[in-house]
């Protein structure tokens, strides 16, 4: 009983560290580089017929929303696809399915120097697919019907991988804030996303991706914003 509990006093403040997370913190990536990324560790293997992620973000409107330029909000990428990726480029906000240039594009407005609550949801059955600012959906289009997205990939924030963990480019690099970014294997309702954009308490767990509890690395120039900013 007694060295339980010496046990238990030694290991807590480890297991509490090792759990990571980042409640009521977001990475800030400063300058537009071709070496800086954060990788996250899925709580369970993205092998998806369905999906809700949702991620906020706020920008540097003079680098992210140059006319010409592609950048890249989220990657999910396998040794040999670009399984799920998420670009703001060319005026508009658009995800693609294992290719990187047949792509589900919205003209929704772009990302600003404040934040926005962006999801995105699909569903193979159907195929139907639409991004979601600040709790109001776009139109829906019809994407990928029968596809679904292999496990096995990394999940990448901040740069587009052209190789399974490599070959970035700087002027397709976040510029911004990005915080929030969960993920759920189904299709939420449209009441629970606005719930969710509101920052209200969501009864159902992200599964897939969760801000608060998931495991994250960083490797070069992103800083952990802490939670006195919010
Ligand atoms: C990035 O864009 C700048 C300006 O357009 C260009 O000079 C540079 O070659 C680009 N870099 C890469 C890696 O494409
Ligand atoms: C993340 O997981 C925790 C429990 O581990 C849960 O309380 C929280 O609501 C989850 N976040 C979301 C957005 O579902
Ligand atoms: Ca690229």
């Amino acid at each position: 009983m007694e060295s339980s509990a010496l046990l238990l006093f030694v290991l807590l403040p480890l297991a509490s560290a090792d759990t990571g997370g980042l409640s009521d913190k977001a990475l800030f990536f400063p300058k537009a580089t071709d070496s800086s990324y954060v990788t996250l560790t899925p709580l369970k293997p993205l092998s998806l017929d369905a999906f809700t992620l949702c991620m906020r973000l706020s920008v540097d409107p003079e680098v992210v929303n140059q006319q010409q330029r592609e950048t890249i909000l989220f990657a999910y990428r396998t040794e040999s696809h670009d399984e799920l990726n998420v670009w703001q480029e060319k005026g508009r906000i658009s995800f693609c399915l294992r290719s990187s240039s047949d792509c589900a594009a919205y003209s929704i407005p772009m990302l600003s120097v404040f934040p926005t609550t962006l999801c995105l949801t699909w569903e193979s059955h159907t195929g139907l697919a639409a991004f979601w600012v600040d709790g109001r959906r776009s139109t829906l289009q019809v994407y990928r019907k029968g596809h679904r997205v292999q496990s096995g990939g990394k999940v990448i924030l901040g740069q587009d991988p052209d190789s399974f963990l490599g070959q970035f480019n700087e002027n397709q690099s976040f510029v911004g804030e990005i915080s929030d970014v969960n993920m759920w294997d189904s299709v939420l309702t449209g009441k629970q996303i606005r719930h969710l954009s509101e920052k209200q308490s969501m009864e159902l767990t992200a599964n897939v991706l969760n801000w608060s509890s998931m495991q994250f690395n960083i490797v070069g120039n992103v800083i952990v914003v802490p939670e006195k900013y919010f």
